[in-house]
C-alpha cells in the first residue's frame, strides 16, 4: 500500500477479546488520560460515554509502538472524534486542556473521593455532592445516616484506599486456603480478579472457590465467614446466597448470582514492618504499633460445572468481560455469563471444563490471564 506515506498502518482487531493486552505498554500518557476521562463519565453515570473512553484506552494499550503522530492509528478501531481530539492535544501540547481541567476540577476530586467509601457509589455521591459535601469531615458534619457498609468504609478509609501487595494476596490467599480447608476439605480456591492477571497491586483480592463434587459447596459462604470471625480475621462482611437458575442465566450480565461474600478482612502486619498508611503514622507518633491493616476481599463460590465459566468472568479485566458478551452477542448469537454460554441458533448451553473450551466456542484465539489487561 503505496499511498504516498511513510507511516505504516497497523490492523487491529475491533474486540478487545481478541487481543492481546499486556500490562506493560507504550502509551501510558494517552491511555491514562483517556482512562481519567473515562472514569469522570463513570461518575457521571454516563455509561455510554465511559465505554467509548475505556475502549480508546485499550486500543492504545494494543498498540505496538509509542504513538508520536496521529496519523499511525488509521486503521485501529474504537476512536472516536472525542477521543481522538485528547489524542492530538496531547500529541501537540505534551497534555490535553479537557483531561487536566476534569482532574482539577472540584467535582470530580470531590466524586473520587466520596466514590473510594467502600458502599459508596456514584450516585449517593453525586446526592451528597449536590448537598455541599465533599469530604469526610463535610460527611461527618452532615449528620446523613450510612449504610453497614459505609460505616465500615469510613472507619477504615486509609487502609482500603491504600493498594493491596501481591505479598499481602497471598498471605490472604493462605488465610482463606485455612478456612476453606477445615470447613470443606479437597475445596479448591484460586485467587482470580487483576492478581491472576499478574497485576502487582490491587483495590481488593478476589477469590474463586468451588468443590469437584459439585452440590458440596453449597451453604460454604456461611461456615468458612464463621472460621474466620472466630480467628478475628474479619472487621466487615455481607453474604449473599446462590440465586442462580438457568432462567436466570440468560442474558448475557454483568451482576452474577453466585454465593459469595464481600468483606473487609483484618489482616496481620509483619512485626516492625513499615507503616503502611496515614493511620499507621497517627499510631505510631501516639506510641502505638499497628499490627494489621484493613483489605478488601471478594470470596465466590460456583458449583464445580460453572467453574470455567466463573473463572473467566471474575479473571477480569472488566473491558475485557464487556467485550467477550459483546462479542458472543453480536458476532456469535450467543449469551456469554460467568454461569454459562447460551447458543441462541442451537437453542442449548455449551460445556466447558475450561476456559480454552470457552474460547473454542467462542471462535476465538485463546487469550491467558496475563493478555487480558484490556
Ligand atoms: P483491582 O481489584 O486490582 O482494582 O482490579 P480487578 O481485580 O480487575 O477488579 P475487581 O473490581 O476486583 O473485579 C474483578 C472481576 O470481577 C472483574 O472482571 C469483574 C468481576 N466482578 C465484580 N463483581 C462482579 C459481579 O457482581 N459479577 C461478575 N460476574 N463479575 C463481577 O467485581
Ligand atoms: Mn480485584
Ligand atoms: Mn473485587
Amino acid at each position: 500500500a503505496s499511498s504516498g506515506d511513510e507511516t505504516a498502518t497497523f490492523s487491529m482487531p475491533i474486540y478487545a477479546c481478541q487481543r492481546r493486552t499486556t500490562l506493560d505498554h507504550r502509551n501510558a500518557v494517552f491511555t491514562e488520560a483517556l482512562s481519567l476521562l473515562a472514569e469522570n463519565a463513570e461518575l457521571s453515570q454516563d455509561e455510554g460515554r465511559a465505554v467509548a473512553f475505556r475502549r480508546a484506552a485499550a486500543t492504545l494499550k494494543a498498540f505496538p509502538e509509542p504513538l508520536t503522530d496521529a496519523r499511525q492509528l488509521r486503521g485501529c478501531p474504537c476512536l472516536g472524534q472525542h477521543s481522538l481530539s485528547v489524542i492530538q492535544d496531547i500529541l501537540e501540547n505534551g497534555s490535553s486542556r479537557e483531561v487536566e481541567a476534569t482532574r482539577r476540577s472540584e467535582r470530580f476530586k470531590a466524586m473520587k473521593l466520596l466514590t473510594a467509601i467502600f458502599g459508596v457509589g456514584a450516585k449517593t455521591a453525586a446526592q451528597w455532592f449536590q448537598e455541599g459535601i465533599r469530604n469526610l469531615p463535610q460527611l461527618h458534619q452532615s449528620g446523613r445516616v450510612l449504610t453497614r457498609a459505609q460505616q465500615a468504609g469510613v472507619a477504615h478509609y486509609d487502609d482500603l484506599t491504600q493498594s493491596v501487595t501481591r505479598a499481602e494476596a497471598d498471605t490472604i490467599g493462605q488465610i482463606v486456603e485455612e478456612a476453606v480447608g477445615a470447613k470443606l476439605p479437597s475445596a479448591r480456591v484460586t485467587l482470580v480478579g487483576g492478581f491472576r492477571r499478574g497485576k502487582l497491586s490491587g483495590h481488593d483480592v478476589d477469590f474463586l472457590i468451588t468443590h469437584p463434587e459439585e452440590g458440596r459447596e453449597e451453604g460454604l459462604i456461611p461456615k468458612v465467614v464463621a472460621h474466620l470471625e472466630a480467628r478475628d480475621f474479619l472487621l466487615y462482611h455481607k453474604n449473599n446466597r446462590n440465586s442462580y437458575t438457568e432462567a436466570s442465566g440468560t442474558p448475557a450480565s454483568t451482576m452474577d448470582h453466585f454465593e459469595r461474600c464481600f468483606s473487609i478482612f483484618k489482616l496481620p502486619m509483619p512485626e516492625g514492618g513499615e507503616p503502611h498508611s496515614r493511620q499507621d503514622d497517627v499510631a505510631l507518633r501516639r506510641g502505638e504499633c499497628r499490627r494489621w491493616r484493613a483489605v478488601r476481599v471478594d470470596l465466590v463460590v460456583c458449583p464445580f460445572s460453572q467453574f470455567a465459566f466463573a473463572l473467566l468472568g471474575w479473571t477480569g479485566s472488566k473491558l475485557f468481560e464487556r467485550e467477550l458478551r459483546r462479542w458472543a452477542t453480536q458476532q456469535k448469537n450467543m449469551s456469554l455469563s460467568s454461569h454459562a454460554l447460551y447458543d441462541n441458533k442451537q437453542r442449548k448451553y455449551l460445556k466447558a471444563a475450561t476456559e480454552e473450551e470457552i474460547f473454542a466456542h467462542l471462535s476465538l484465539e485463546y487469550i491467558p490471564p496475563s493478555e487480558r489487561n484490556a
